[in-house]
């Protein structure tokens, strides 16, 4: 039998403009395979591992980490998961990202979700969750807008040229946002 594709969809928007909450959305409504980068390193930074220690330092500071440490993360949760349709939120957040991604796994994405939220929506979102992470200081989210703007909107951009980006308005409540994201990727299903 014939190896089915592998059909992938990059998740990005700005930090805190809903992508970890819309992919659980769609994993709950099409069973697909969500990897969050940030998720990966933020359970390699657990490792002890001299990686895991730069890593820790990095997300702290709010910086992207070389995509050496986050495509191999990538990679093998991808192999583990065993599913044909994936969603990768969070990746690729600079050229250097995206284009050893495509180069390393030949992989180019069905579409790009773009989640777009105005920054003090954003702060916001952030500085009201409890869940301990590191990077949800003012002082780090304050770096991760300038590094998302400066670093993560060219991939945007780069994918829009090629007609690959599917812009949702982030600044509503999840199920509105969720309303557009569907069809989006029910389109896919078969
Ligand atoms: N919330 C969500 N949607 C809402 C809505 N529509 N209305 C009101 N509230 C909403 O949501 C954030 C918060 O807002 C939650 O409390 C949620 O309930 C609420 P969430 O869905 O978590 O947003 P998300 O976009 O996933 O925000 P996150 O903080 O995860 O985004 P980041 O892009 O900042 O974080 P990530 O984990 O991707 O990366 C963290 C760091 O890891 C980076 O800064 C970088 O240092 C490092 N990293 C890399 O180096 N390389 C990578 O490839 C990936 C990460
Ligand atoms: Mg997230």
């Amino acid at each position: 039998a014939e190896k089915a594709k592998l059909q992938v969809i990059f998740v990005l928007g700005g930090p805190g403009s809903g992508k970890g909450t819309q992919c659980s959305k769609l994993v709950e409504e099409f069973g697909l395979l969500h990897l969050s980068a940030g998720d990966l390193l933020r359970a390699h930074m657990k490792s002890g591992t001299p990686d895991g220690n730069m890593v820790a330092e990095m997300i702290a500071q709010g910086q992207i980490v070389p995509s050496r440490v986050t495509i191999s993360l990538l990679e093998e949760a991808m192999l583990k998961g065993g599913k044909q349709q994936v969603l990768i939120d969070g990746f690729p957040r600079n050229e250097e990202n995206r284009a050893a991604f495509e180069a390393q796994t030949g992989i180019e994405p069905e579409f790009v979700l773009f989640f777009n939220c105005p920054e003090a929506v954003m702060e916001k979102r952030l500085l009201g969750r409890q869940e301990g992470r590191t990077d949800d200081n003012i002082e780090t989210i304050r770096k991760r807008f300038k590094v998302f703007v400066e670093s993560s909107m060219p991939i945007i951009s780069f994918y829009d040229a090629k007609g690959r980006v599917r812009k949702i308005d982030a600044d509503r409540c999840p199920e509105e946002v969720y309303a557009d994201v569907r069809p989006l990727v029910q389109a896919l299903q078969r």
